[in-house]
């Protein structure tokens, strides 16, 4: 099961690609060594013992006393210096995660929902918070300061990758760092039961260069009409029937019930990482989100074919 689970490395503890799970990663290693000799140590002393009794049995009770009393000695001793050993590993790797607390980070605001993330960044230059949902970017070697709550029940934060998990509590803010030291696409998902649809609470995670980051952000921060045509039948229908819970800025939409749409196209996956960005997905997932996700807080909205096809040609423009 442990190959299995780390076999793509996307979501995994066992792959770290970040300070803090490296930390967490040498006090894994750390403790399942420890622990396997001690199992060791005392199956391998079990064992001895019963031979030991078989072959002579009530010889000499004084003797056989003194190896009792010999064999405990050693157990106190190996009991000691494991969990020494355990303490000190644990003390350092608990230091790690918290080695960047005091220092300046980017920050960014994430928010559970049942079942999806509200993620928001903060723009360097103007100081607004931008907000997007579902994935999280992050740049290469600089410390990302993730401000975790929740709008509704308690999820959990977890990019296995990257760093620990931590809990998203309504009404609490927790924090996170997360310190990334290689590229590349990971996944993150909720790791607290939320409800029926908590499997398809995931959100995808890119590790880039700084440089990369700083153009992405820039065009995330821009509304949507810089980038795309927002006139036409897909958007006339966006506004009459989706515009009271999603936003589109430069738009006339505006809710804030579900996700931040004005980039949507630009993301990798759809609602929270159930289904990929294709312009079929989305088809789909506007014509039926109830049958893909049942229990959602998207509504089934009664659309014609064309229809949805419309919106989705629409969406997939918005990149
Ligand atoms: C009652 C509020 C509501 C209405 C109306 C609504 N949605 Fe949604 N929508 C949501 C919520 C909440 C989610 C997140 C669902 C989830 O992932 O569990 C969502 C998710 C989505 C997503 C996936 C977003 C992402 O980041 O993965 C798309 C695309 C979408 N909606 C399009 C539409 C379109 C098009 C319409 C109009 C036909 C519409 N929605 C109407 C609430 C709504
Ligand atoms: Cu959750």
């Amino acid at each position: 099961m442990l190959i299995l689970s780390a076999c793509t490395g996307v979501q995994s503890p066992l792959a770290p690609a970040g300070d803090q799970a490296s930390a967490l990663h040498m006090l894994l290693i750390v403790m399942t060594v420890v622990c396997g000799l001690v199992y060791l140590l005392v199956m391998g002393g079990l064992v001895w013992a019963l031979m030991r009794a078989r072959s002579r049995r009530r010889k000499d009770e004084g003797r056989a006393e003194k190896r009792v009393d010999r064999a405990l000695h050693v157990a106190a001793g190996v009991i000691v210096v494991g969990l020494t050993i355990l303490i000190t590993a644990s003390f350092f790797a608990d230091r790690a995660l918290f080695a960047t607390r005091g220092q300046d980070a980017m920050a960014v605001r994430v928010t559970g929902h049942q079942w999806w993330w509200r993620i928001e960044y903060r723009d360097p230059a103007s100081g607004r918070w931008i907000e997007t949902a579902n994935e999280l970017h992050l740049p290469l070697g600089r410390t990302t300061r993730v401000e975790l709550t929740s709008g509704d029940v308690i999820h959990s934060f977890w990019v296995p990758n990257v760093s620990g998990k931590i809990d998203m509590i309504p009404g609490r803010r927790n924090l996170l760092d997360l310190t990334p030291r290689r590229t590349g696409w990971f996944r993150g998902a909720c790791t607290e039961f939320c409800g029926a649809q908590h499997a398809h609470m995931a959100f995808d995670v890119k590790v880039e260069a700084p440089a990369d980051f700083d153009l992405w952000l820039k065009t995330q921060a821009a509304p949507a009409a810089s980038g795309a045509p927002v006139t036409g039948r897909g958007a006339q229908l966006f506004a009459t029937k989706c515009a009271a819970c999603h936003r589109i800025r430069g738009t006339s939409a505006t809710g804030r019930a579900g996700p931040d749409l004005t980039h949507i196209a630009a993301r990798r996956s759809i609602a929270a990482g159930t289904l990929p960005m294709t312009r079929g997905a989305l088809q789909g997932w506007i014509a039926q989100p109830q049958a893909l996700k049942p229990g959602t807080s998207m509504p089934a909205v009664p659309l014609l074919p064309a229809d949805a096809d419309a919106l989705a040609a629409y969406l997939a423009r918005l990149r």
